[in-house]
Parts: C-alpha cells; structure tokens; sequence
C-alpha cells in the first residue's frame, strides 16, 4: 500500500511541478517556432506515456499485493497485448521523430535569399566574417593563420579583399533577415548556440557546417559554446545583438575589411603582443574571475578598464594604467579595489614572466581601445 501511494504521490506531483515550475523556454527571437513545437510534442507523449506507466505501476502494487494462499498466473505469451503495446509504441515514437525530421529538412535548406556569414570558432572566443559588397566569401585555409592573418584568408583570392572581419566577440545582424550561418573551428569541436533563436551547431575542425534562421525580436542575444572545448569553456560567450536594417549598415559599414586589416587603415585587430597577451590571462586563468563583457564574476571586469577611475578600498581612487596593471598582478594586495575580496592570489616572475606581463597589459590596454573605437 506504501509503494502504491509513494508512486502516486510521484505522478501526480511530476505533473504539478510540470505545470508550476519557473523554467521554462525564454521567449523567442527566430523564426524557429517549429523547433519548440517538436519540442513540446516529445514532452507530451513523454509525459502521458510517463503518467499511465505510474498510474499502472501504483494500480498493480495495489492490486496484486501479496494475500495468503494467493498464486500467480503463468502467461508468458499474450499475441494481442503484445500488438496492442507494439502499435502505441510506433505511434508515440513516431509522433516524437516526424515533426523534427521536416523541421531538419527546413534548418538546413535555407531560402534563396539568405545572406551569409561565418562563425570562426576557438579556444575560447568567437569571431565573425561578412562576405563585403560582392557577396562572396574569400576562401581560407588554417595553415595561413598567424598574428597578421587571424582568420587565414587566402592571400591569393581577391573574393576576400572586401570580406568584414569582426574580431570581437560581439556582431550585430538585421531583424527580418534570414541568414546563413557558415561554421567554422580552427581547434576543437565548438557548438554555436544562442538559445533565444532556438538554434545551434556544432563547430568541426576540418569542414564548414551550416544553417539557417531569421532573426524576428531586436534584442542582445547571448552566444553560448554547447560543446566542452577545454579548460575555458565556461568563458566562451558572445554576443548577437539583433538590431534595424539602418543601424546595422551603419554598424557593418565601420567594421575593417580584410583589404584595410593589411594595410594597416582600421587596426581594429588586437596586435601580435596583444594576442599573446590574452593567451597568458587564458593559460593563468584570470578570465574564472574577470570578464570582458561587463558582468561580474569574482573579480571587477576588465571592459573598459584601462584608464578607468577605480575606486579603491582605502577610499582613494587610482587611474589604471600600466604601472597600476602590473602592481595588481604582483602584488594585488597593495591595492584592493572597493567592495571586492582580496582573493586574487600574487603572480610572481616565475608564473608570469614581465615578457609575458607586458603582453597582459598591452592586451588590457587594446581591448579597451578597440571596445571604444568600435561603439560610435
Ligand atoms: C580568484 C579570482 C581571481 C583571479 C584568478 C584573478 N583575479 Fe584579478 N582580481 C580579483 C579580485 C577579487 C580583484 C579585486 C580585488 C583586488 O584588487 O585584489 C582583482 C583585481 C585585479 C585587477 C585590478 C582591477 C581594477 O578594477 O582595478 C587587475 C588588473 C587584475 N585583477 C588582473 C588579473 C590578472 C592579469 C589575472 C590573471 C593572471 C587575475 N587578475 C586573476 C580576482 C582574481
Ligand atoms: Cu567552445
């Protein structure tokens, strides 16, 4: 009896939850209404599937609990329950595969009018090219990645002089827009997700995946990696800001082309020391406390940082500057910012060499430089 009512407090308090919970999908931002759909269908048969298995499983402990002098039939064979079973079980799955196999067929055809744009993928930040005015992509190859090059554009092919090439970790596209989204990885398998748009891929190294949606809300959308991808996985995000078709012209139109990135016209790229300088905070890991996107981790974010005011914990302020930067990393106790934990632990010579030091600056200095360049 105990069992029967425990398995029926669990039924019925599975569907309560179900309906009650706060979690739930965040509003959409895409056209992929159908991706929910599907979604929604496999929770239902789930759900009622899941609800009669219980109800059953409480009914029988109940119904055929032990009773002295009571024996149990022996039939191993039933033909027509066994139909009857195997007929439902088609339907439901069935029911749960089809719809997703036609949404599939939709998420990877995309219209004939979708524009595209590719998603660079890598340990751990995302970046993002445009095809420039004649719509077509330049072609690229990993073997010619380096400091000067980090997208490897095919120096040879003139289809990629006029591609835009957005470093930063942010892209902003058009509502009411279909796009193509082309993948690409120069290390490991990465997923692009951004969950507002119901859509994601995976990122493989060695070939370019793709798919399509057309973003229908305006709105800054978060970009998650859906695919662990190291040891900083957690700090992979980006961000899609979705935004009208005059503000993004405007937007793209500001962003250097790969012509302008070799000639020097837009620097707009973090330079080679600079570069060097993120993989020391990436291989320290500084980024499990600071962010680069304004939000707070542990420590205060580095947006912005350089040249700010900081308050410090003494009641004084201090303009960061490079002497400051390097103090905190030494030494981050000398100086405590207010309102936060003196946590950070001192980076002697021998875990950051000054080489290295100053590269971490020269990457803190940049990245505020390139953060007010970019935002009119
Ligand atoms: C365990 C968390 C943690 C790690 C890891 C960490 N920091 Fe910090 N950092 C903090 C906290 C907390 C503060 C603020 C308190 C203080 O001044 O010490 C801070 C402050 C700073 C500041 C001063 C910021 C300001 O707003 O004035 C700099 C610069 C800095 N850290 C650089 C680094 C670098 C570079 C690394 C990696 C080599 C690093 N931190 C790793 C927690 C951390
Ligand atoms: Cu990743």
């Amino acid at each position: 009896m105990a069992v029967a009512i425990f398995l029926l407090i669990l039924v019925v308090g599975s569907v309560i939850f179900t309906f009650v919970s706060p979690w739930w999908f965040t509003d959409i931002a895409s056209n992929w209404g159908g991706i929910d759909t599907t979604v929604l269908i496999t929770f239902w048969v789930c759900g009622v599937v899941f609800v009669a298995v219980g109800l059953f499983m409480a009914y029988s402990t109940w119904k055929f609990r032990h009773r002295e002098g009571a024996r149990a039939d022996y039939e191993p064979e039933n033909p027509r329950l066994e139909l009857g079973l195997t007929i439902v079980t088609a339907i439901g799955v069935v029911a749960m595969l089809a719809p997703g196999l036609l949404v599939w067929d939709d998420y990877v055809n995309p219209p004939a009018d979708a524009q595209e744009i590719e998603v660079l993928s890598q340990q751990w930040r995302w970046s993002f090219r445009f095809p420039g005015e004649d719509g077509v992509l330049g072609t690229v190859h990993v073997k010619n990645i380096r400091s000067d090059n980090p997208f490897g554009m095919n120096p040879n092919d003139p289809a990629g002089e006029d591609d835009v090439l957005v470093a930063g970790n942010r892209v902003q596209l058009p509502v009411n827009r279909p796009y193509k989204v082309l993948l690409r990885s120069n290390d490991v398998l990465h997923d692009f997700f951004v969950p507002e748009f119901r859509a994601k891929m995976d990122a493989v190294p060695g070939m370019i995946t793709y798919f399509w949606f057309e973003p229908t809300k305006e709105g800054d959308y978060e970009i998650l990696c859906a695919e662990l991808c190291g040891k900083g996985h957690y700090t992979m995000r980006g961000f899609v800001d979705i935004v009208g078709q005059e503000d993004f012209d405007a937007w793209l139109a500001a962003q250097p082309t790969w012509a302008q990135m070799k000639a020097g016209v837009t620097p707009k790229a973090y330079s080679a020391l600079a570069r060097r300088g993120r993989e020391v905070a990436e291989a320290n890991g500084c980024f499990a406390c600071h962010s680069l996107d304004g939000s707070q981790v542990v420590g205060p974010t580095w947006q912005g940082l350089w040249g700010a005011e900081t308050a410090l914990a003494d009641g004084s302020s201090i303009t960061v500057d490079e002497s400051y930067v390097l103090e905190s990393v030494r030494a981050p106790a000398a100086k405590l910012v207010e309102g936060f934990a003196p946590v950070m632990i001192a980076y002697d010579a021998e875990i950051i060499s000054d080489d290295d030091l100053a590269a971490l600056a020269a990457f803190l200095r940049e990245d505020t430089e390139l953060a007010e360049a970019s935002t009119p």
